[in-house]
This record gives C-alpha cells, structure tokens and sequence, in this order.
C-alpha cells in the first residue's frame, strides 16, 4: 500500500474571462479596487494577448504533469496534486480544504516560481500553512528551486537555439537580458535573496551557455509609487543599445515558467516595441511550460524534500 501525498501546487492565477478580472485586480490590491482607467489598462493587455491568458490551462497541465512523474518515478508515495492560486479560485485554502476533505494528511508544497521571496513565495507558504494547520495537515514546502539543474538546462538549450540561428556577425552583437518580476525595493530591507537568486540563476546560465554579453533586468513593476527594482528591461534596452551598440537583444524571464500576460505583453510587445524603434532584433526563447525536462526538474526537487523528512 502506498503512502498518500498531497502536492500543494500553487501559483499566480488568472482570469479565466473578461468578467473576473476586476475582481482578481482587486485582490492583487489588497481590497483595493482599480481606478476606471488602470482597469481598462490590463483589460486592453489580455485583449492584446488575444483576451485571456493562457496561465490557467498552462498550470493545470502543468500540475497534471508533475503528479504523473512523481507517481511514475517512484512506488512508496501516492501523489495527489492539488492546484492553490494566489489571487483568484479555486485559492491556495480552498486547495488546502480539499486536501483536507480527502483524509490528506501529509503534503508537500511548491510555488512555480523560481526565486524566493518575501513577497511572492513566503506570501503562499504562508498562507498554505496557516490553512493545513486548521485541518491538521502538515504540509514541507520547497522554498525555491532556481539553480535546480534541469531548470537550468531548460534554460541554457533555449537559448542556445536562439544564438545558433544568428549569423556569426549577429551574434557577436547580440546581448541576453536575464529578468525576473520586479518588486519594490523595500524588500531589500529585510536581506531578502530574490536579487541574488537571480543573478546566480543568471551566472549559471551564461556559464553553460557560453554567452559573451549579458546584462539583468527586473519587469513587470507595478502601478505604485514606491521604487522598484531596476534596471527596468526596457530603459536597460535601450541603454545598453546606446552604449555598447548591440544590434540583438535576448530576452530570458527567468523569473516566469509559463506563457502568460507578463511575458506576452511585457517581453513580446513592449521590449520588442523598444527593440524595433531602436531598429534591433528582438528575440525570446520558449518557456518551460509543460517541457517533460522542466517538469522532470520539479518532480526531482519535490522528491528530494519528501525524502529528507522521512
Ligand atoms: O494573467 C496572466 O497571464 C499574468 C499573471 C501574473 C503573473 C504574475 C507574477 C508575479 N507578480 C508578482 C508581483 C506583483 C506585484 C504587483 C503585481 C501586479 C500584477 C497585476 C497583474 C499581475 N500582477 Fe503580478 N503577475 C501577474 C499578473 N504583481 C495583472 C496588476 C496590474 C499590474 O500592475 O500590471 C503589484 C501589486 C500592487 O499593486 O500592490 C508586487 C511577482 C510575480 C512572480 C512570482 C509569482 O508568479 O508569484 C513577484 C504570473
């Protein structure tokens, strides 16, 4: 008889229709309701991603996905994936009462997203722990898995195949943009690693890529008057355009595992908008989505944390 273990699987959420999205910015706000304008802001960038994002489905394959490879690659547990979204249902305590509901009495957790931080990857673990608590479930999280391997990897062969359809010349002028979301700076307070995560992803990356220029970016900021992490990927774009006269710009999220708004409007349309007024090619590997060696670096990790507990 297998062990039973639930799989927390949580993430960003989306709105799935035109309707939800005032309400999911309102919970990305705290309560806070969108000004008329900032509301038809972002529902103009899902209609210019083509009206919604596909984040939803990419996650739910993507928590399938993981469930099939760990029940493949072991035989003591009995994975069972539960998906838990930060700003929109079914939400990260809903998932925790379905665990709940089916006798789960053990899970783990992980977050996709790479990098730990204060804002984004406790704020879910947080949140799943206070819940499980109320049920009696104990719940091992992962708290980041930016260096793992295969994710690594994933990155290094995407952007490998980028580089290897440049002409010789191209490449010699080209530049990678490794980027994640950024966040206000206020973070950096607290001695939080979401930076240096970063920029280790970013090191090992353009060391197995062999990449000879490369700059980080953070994007994405948000709507608030605080100070953000920067460079911003755009103003880094055209500053390293007016300084070093690269004539390609790469750009890897890294920060992001899925196809969705903020890198098919942020990378998509607005860098590229950058890099076509500065008459320069834009380029942008795939995401990992539901690659079979990404999700093979996630099983592996949530692997390895449930062995360390026994
Ligand atoms: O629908 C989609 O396809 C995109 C979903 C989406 C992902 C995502 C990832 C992250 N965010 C992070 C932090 C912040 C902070 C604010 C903020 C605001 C927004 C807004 C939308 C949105 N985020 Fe997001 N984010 C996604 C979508 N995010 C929509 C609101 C409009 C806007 O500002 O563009 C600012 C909140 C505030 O106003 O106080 C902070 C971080 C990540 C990456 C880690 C993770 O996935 O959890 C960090 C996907």
């Amino acid at each position: 008889e297998k062990k039973k273990m639930g799989l927390l699987v949580m993430a960003y959420g989306t709105p799935t229709k035109e309707e939800e999205i005032e309400p999911y910015y309102t919970h990305i706000r705290h309560g806070r309701k969108p000004e008329p304008e900032a509301l038809q802001d972002l529902k103009d960038r899902y209609k210019a991603i083509g009206g919604t994002s596909p984040l939803a489905k990419i996650t739910e394959d993507q928590a399938q996905a993981i469930e099939t490879k760990l029940n493949e690659s072991q035989n003591e547990y009995e994975f069972k994936a539960y998906i838990g979204l930060k700003h929109i249902s079914p939400f990260i305590e809903d998932a925790v009462q379905e665990m709940a509901k089916d006798g789960i009495e053990e899970a783990v957790s992980i977050v996709l997203a790479p990098h730990y931080s204060t804002f984004s990857v406790k704020s879910y673990n947080d949140r799943a722990a206070t819940e499980a608590k109320k049920h009696g479930i104990s719940i091992d999280a992962v708290e980041s898995w930016y260096k793992e391997p295969g994710f690594i990897q994933f990155w290094v062969d995407g952007i490998n195949k980028v580089y290897n359809e440049m002409s010789e010349e191209e490449r010699e002028k080209a530049v990678l943009i490794v980027s994640a979301h950024s966040l206000p700076e206020k973070i950096l307070q607290h001695g939080d690693p979401y930076p240096e995560q970063l920029q280790e992803t970013a090191d090992l990356i353009v060391e197995a890529a062999g990449v000879k220029h490369y700059a980080l970016g953070w994007q994405s900021e948000g709507n608030t008057p605080d100070p953000w992490l920067g460079p911003d990927v755009q103003d880094l774009t055209r500053d390293l355009y007016n300084q070093e006269g690269y004539q390609a710009f790469v750009y890897a999220p890294v920060g992001f595992i899925a196809d969705h708004l903020e890198v098919l409007y942020d990378n998509d349309y607005e860098c590229k908008v950058v890099c076509d007024e500065l008459g320069v090619s834009y380029y942008r590997p795939d995401m990992p989505n539901v690659h079979p060696d990404f999700i093979a670096s996630l099983a592996k990790v949530i692997l390895s944390k449930v062995k360390s507990e026994v």
